[in-house]
């Protein structure tokens, strides 16, 4: 069950900023419109294989195509229409706007300003234009945009392994190297340009941690799957996008922030890992969970040094790679802001195995109440202790950047009785309020996750975070078989409102 914790009863700060996120590929579909190019996802769904160019996987690097049901779990889900969002951005608004939201946070796909991705050179005007459109219409409705510049869409030209690995590039001798860096620079620097008249929070990365750590050769994201080092790979990776992160900061402090008068940051992602029992093994294991991996990406930024974690290199050694001195000094306070995805909580023991994370620890649910997403269990008590570790350890400026829970549904009248989300959003809600106002956590703002029903990765349109339901087939009987359910239409979809949506509305409207 729910714990009881939403009876404290205060306000928000004045100026707390509410919002609601997506990102391009789970909503944006239109994937072969507007000089778009094709993207790792696109690849790793397999739409790639079957009507753009690109020919065989780059994702498996098979000679032979892969089918689309290679490799998601939603077999035969893609991004292709999404949420049709591309299409359907004023509905999108005015959805919006039904429900009082002032902040709105999404990403740009870069494919659509460097369809192969590119280190000079004029970006894709289609793209550019349709950003800006929407933008200004954002704008108009009175919705502040906050933007993220990489949620997972990466050019598939950048990711040809073995010779140009994307964010996985390492020479021979195993050493990260930049060649994914100048495409990177080029394509935020043009953002900036293009968009910051416009925008005033970037993100610069969304979750560098599953993009890279979880990502590499897990099979349930795009990487470089046959090439992968286990023990060396996934840290190359982080260590590029670390670097790439602290380059784009310095562009948009070097060029931009005077005249634009933004902020910028990073958002990582950690859930909570509570010790299973108070033994001083757990106590440390359940440490390791939260350093090793929201630690790992935060502490070069965030900590006194620009580097890992201390702790984390005394586990890893030489397979965590070493910044120079320069780069060191590139990153240490390159973010104006901490932006924390966070959605579940669970118990932590130690164990005599390191593990895929070498925590030498495993986690455990027992007692927690799961949502539709087999990862994802409420408490928000969780959420408050997180806010805490992040204080007594870095205490900066915080955004919460995402916070969600998943309810599967068949049918809008199904969907919009949303009772456990309603309860997870007031927990969460209120769990927020306690840590800033009884523990002095410097939390600026909270945004939900999501504004609508999306495409959940390779769990495809099943799983469903939206705060409004989508009916991907408008018309089509949605207890159909597969798979009318799970290929969106083209054309019009219908977005319906659900109880969640008007729970936060109250939440937000009265601060
Ligand atoms: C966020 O990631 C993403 O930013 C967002 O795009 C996504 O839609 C949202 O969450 C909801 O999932 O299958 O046991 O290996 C959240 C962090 C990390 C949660 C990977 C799911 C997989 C757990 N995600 N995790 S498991």
């Amino acid at each position: 069950t729910w714990p009881k914790t939403y009876n404290y009863t205060g306000r928000f700060p004045d100026g707390f900023v509410w919002g609601v996120g997506t990102a391009s590929y789970q909503v944006e579909g239109a994937y072969r419109e507007g000089g778009r190019g094709v993207s790792i996802w696109d690849t790793f769904t397999g739409a790639n294989t079957i009507d753009m160019p690109g020919g065989n996987c780059s994702y498996c690097c098979k000679s032979t195509p892969c089918t689309p049901n290679e490799h998601m779990v939603d077999k035969g889900a893609t991004g292709n229409v999404a949420t049709n969002s591309y299409h359907m951005f004023r509905t999108d608004i005015a959805l919006m706007k039904s429900m009082g939201l002032k902040h709105y946070r999404f990403s740009i796909a870069w494919p659509r300003i460097f369809p192969t991705g590119s280190a000079t050179g004029e970006p894709n005007a289609e793209g550019v234009r349709w950003y800006n459109t929407f933008l200004d219409e954002l704008l108009a409705a009175g919705i502040q945009p906050y933007v993220t510049l990489y949620h997972w869409d990466l050019p598939q030209a950048l990711l040809s392994p073995p010779e140009l690995s994307g964010w996985w590039a390492r020479d021979k001798d195993g050493k990260p190297v930049g060649q994914i860096l100048p495409n990177w620079k080029h394509y935020v620097d043009t953002c900036f340009r293009s968009f910051g008249d416009k925008v005033k929070v970037w993100v610069t990365f969304n979750e560098p941690w599953t993009s890279t750590k979880l990502a590499s050769g897990s099979g349930k994201a795009p990487s470089i799957a046959p090439f992968m080092n286990a023990s060396l790979d996934p840290y190359i990776a982080a260590h590029n996008m670390l670097n790439a992160h602290a380059a784009a900061v310095e562009i948009y402090r070097g060029k931009y922030q005077k005249s634009q008068g933004g902020i910028i940051g990073i958002t990582n992602n950690q859930d909570w890992r509570e010790p299973k029992t108070d033994s001083l093994e757990d106590i440390a294991a359940a440490e390791r969970a939260i350093l090793f991996q929201l630690g790992w990406f935060s502490e070069p930024i965030f900590g006194a040094y620009g580097d890992y974690p201390p702790e984390m290199r005394a586990v890893f050694g030489d397979n965590l790679p070493k910044f120079t001195d320069a780069e060191k000094k590139l990153l240490k306070g390159s973010a104006d802001f901490f932006g924390l995805n966070h959605y579940s909580t669970g118990w932590y023991a130690a164990t005599e195995e390191p593990g895929w994370d070498m925590t030498y620890g495993v986690s455990s649910e027992d007692g927690f109440i799961r949502a539709q997403s087999t990862w994802l269990y409420g408490a928000g008590w969780g959420l408050r202790k997180l806010l805490n570790w992040v204080k007594r350890r870095y205490n900066p400026v915080i955004y919460v950047t995402e916070n969600g829970w998943s309810i599967g549904a068949k049918t809008a009248e199904q969907a919009a009785n949303d009772t456990s989300r309603v309860m997870y959003y007031a927990n969460y809600t209120t769990e927020v309020l306690s840590a800033i106002r009884q523990d002095g956590v410097d939390v600026r703002g909270y945004f939900a996750w999501s504004l609508l029903d999306n495409f959940e990765w390779e769990m495809g349109y099943p799983i469903r975070f939206g705060t409004a339901y989508v009916d991907y087939n408008p018309g089509l009987d949605s207890d159909a078989p597969l798979p009318n359910t799970h290929v969106p239409t083209a054309g019009f979809q219908l977005r319906r409102r659900k109880d969640s949506s008007c729970y936060l509305e109250q939440v937000w409207r009265e601060n």
